[in-house]
């Protein structure tokens, strides 16, 4: 600036250096995208540093960027073409918003002196196209405010719940004129109100059976060892609330109790005999089914630890205390002693599976004893979860990822981003053989960075689990839901890909053992027993 404070003439850049300048020094150096014409002048003279990672349709981008971030537990950049590319993104957006996921989404539009036209690729009211499900969203005034919309979207997208945020660039503002804009510290955790925080905490020490239910929030804020001390502090038994996208207790633990289902009734039932509930870094609670009655069981308290502040106005019962998780279990783990109690009972051990029959539950008990230690699951294969949670326990920090809205189309990308986002570990993708079809041009991506991920299709040649679900509402009969005929080996080795078909229990062993040793990505289709079986559905 000059004495008079004007702008000075020298200290301008492009648009463009500017908005590069803040990206590096946000660590936003990879940027997951498709391009277009739209997006062209952003890569102009692409700086040294930075890479670009093409997928091969803008959902793709959407869902590798949500695993990197997860992964690296940062943000991630995501550059999407246009109105027709923010379109095909906006389901993984939807998920990255359910996730919690940070991602600073932009998106090409046409050149600013063009808009009255209705031009070629034009996008009418971008900035309204991804809500609600961005938690901030611009198309700047002037090119030259494109710097501080990128930082604020970072910021904003850093902030708790953290979540996509998107801004909105004209193609020809990137090489307009600008001052450089400084990045700042914005901090990014919130500790609790201690007044009911030390409520809670002298509740929890009296409660004569207390239950804890973990969700991703554990997972997201890294309180994996707070919460395990506090569980054996107070003999608590640990349930994983309904739909956890991530993993937050060790499943082999003692006080490890199970997985709550989506369904009010259950969770009462489950968490019966409880007197207090304390819930961390979870809805309470994500419901797939209608209910009626009572959300708890009669006489227990409930106490939320969530970050989520729309979370904590929908609760329906209890009460809810803002905080970051570890921070908020921390200060939970100072609280007064326990009385004396005797620990829960531990859970049932379901029967070893003699492997006669080619099951997905007996591809699980042979994932679990012959996958890397290290390995790390990411999963989108819906009527395989409920013996996953039998048969593949989770066992350490950060080794489970799924989505937490329920769309498919994420897991097979979002493998690919964590398996980027963490180098050193072996990434399994287990797959539904009709989720995979959501987003197949993701193993082109696998390919082409060379990753570890073993590709996991649990072939049952349908929509098993929509014919499960058809019970809930008494159908006999289903439409569209057969998925004959797909070769899931071919796809993969038009892409490069080596892969394998399993058709016999005893060949399992030893093409998992090859996956899980390649050094290569490789997909392995396992044809589980029942898959010709018909299913009740018209030819
Ligand atoms: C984007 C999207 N479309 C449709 C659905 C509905 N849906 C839920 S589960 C499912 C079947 C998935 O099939 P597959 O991956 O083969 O797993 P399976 O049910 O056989 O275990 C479908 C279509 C959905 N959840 N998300």
């Amino acid at each position: 600036m000059s004495d008079a404070g004007e702008p000075d003439a020298m200290a301008e850049v492009t648009v463009r250096e500017a908005v590069f300048a803040l990206f590096r020094s946000f660590g936003l150096t990879t940027i997951f995208g498709n391009p277009g014409s739209t997006e062209l002048p952003m890569f102009r003279d692409f700086p040294d540093g930075f890479r670009y990672v093409l997928a091969l349709q803008e959902s793709l981008a959407v869902g590798m960027a949500d695993g990197y971030a997860q992964a690296t537990r940062g943000a991630a950049l995501v550059n999407l073409h246009s109105a027709v590319g923010v379109g095909h993104a906006l389901g993984n957006i939807f998920t990255a918003f359910r996730n919690q996921t940070p991602l600073v989404i932009t998106a090409g539009q046409q050149a600013r002196s063009i808009l009255p036209y209705e031009p070629f690729l034009y996008s009418e009211q971008a900035a309204d196209f991804p809500k609600p499900y961005v938690k901030w969203s611009c198309e700047p005034a002037r090119a030259a405010d494109v710097p501080a919309a990128i930082a604020r979207a970072y910021y904003i997208a850093m902030q708790a719940p953290r979540g996509p945020t998107f801004v909105s660039i004209p193609v020809d503002d990137w090489d307009q004129k600008c001052t450089p804009l400084d990045p700042r510290q914005v901090s990014q955790r919130i500790g609790a109100d201690p007044t009911p925080l030390a409520d809670a905490a002298a509740a929890l020490a009296r409660a004569l059976r207390p239950v804890i239910v973990v969700g991703a929030g554990v997972a997201r804020d890294d309180a994996w060892d707070e919460v395990i001390a506090l569980a054996e502090r107070h003999q608590a038994a640990v349930w994983v609330s309904p739909m956890s996208s991530r993993n937050s207790f060790p499943e082999d633990h003692r006080l490890f109790a199970g997985f709550l289902a989506a369904d009010r009734a259950r969770i009462v039932e489950a968490l019966s005999g409880a007197d207090f509930i304390l819930v961390l870094g979870a809805p309470a609670f994500t419901y797939h089914v209608e209910g009626f009655g009572p959300h708890i069981p009669a006489g227990a308290r409930l106490v939320q630890l969530t970050d989520n502040p729309t979370q904590a106005a929908w609760t329906p019962v209890g009460s809810s205390i803002l905080t970051h998780l570890k921070l908020g279990v921390r200060a939970l783990l100072e609280g007064p002693a326990p009385v004396l109690r005797p620990p829960p009972p531990p859970r049932p051990v379901p029967p070893r599976l003699a492997g006669g029959k080619l099951t997905d539950a007996y591809l699980l008990q042979q994932m679990a004893a012959l996958r890397p230690p290290d390995s790390v699951i990411v999963e989108e294969a819906p009527s395989t979860r409920g013996p996953m949670h039998d048969y593949l326990p989770i066992l350490k920090r950060d080794s489970f990822y799924t989505c937490a809205s329920g769309g498919l189309g994420h897991g097979l990308p979002a493998a690919v981003g964590v398996a980027l986002g963490r180098p050193q570990a072996r990434v399994i993708a287990l797959l539904g053989d009709g989720s995979s079809m959501y987003s197949i041009q993701a193993l082109w991506s696998a390919m082409q960075l060379n990753l570890k991920v073993v590709f996991v299709i649990v072939n049952n040649r349908r929509y098993e689990a929509l014919h499960q679900f058809a019970q809930h509402f008494n159908l006999s009969r289903l439409q569209g839901t057969r998925l004959p005929h797909i070769d899931f080996c071919g796809l993969a080795r038009s892409f490069g890909m080596a892969a394998a078909r399993v058709t016999r229990a005893p060949d399992l062993g030893v093409a998992l053992t090859e996956a899980f040793t390649f050094t290569r990505p490789m997909l392995i289709e396992v044809i589980v027993d029942g898959a010709d079986d018909r299913r009740p559905e018209d030819p």
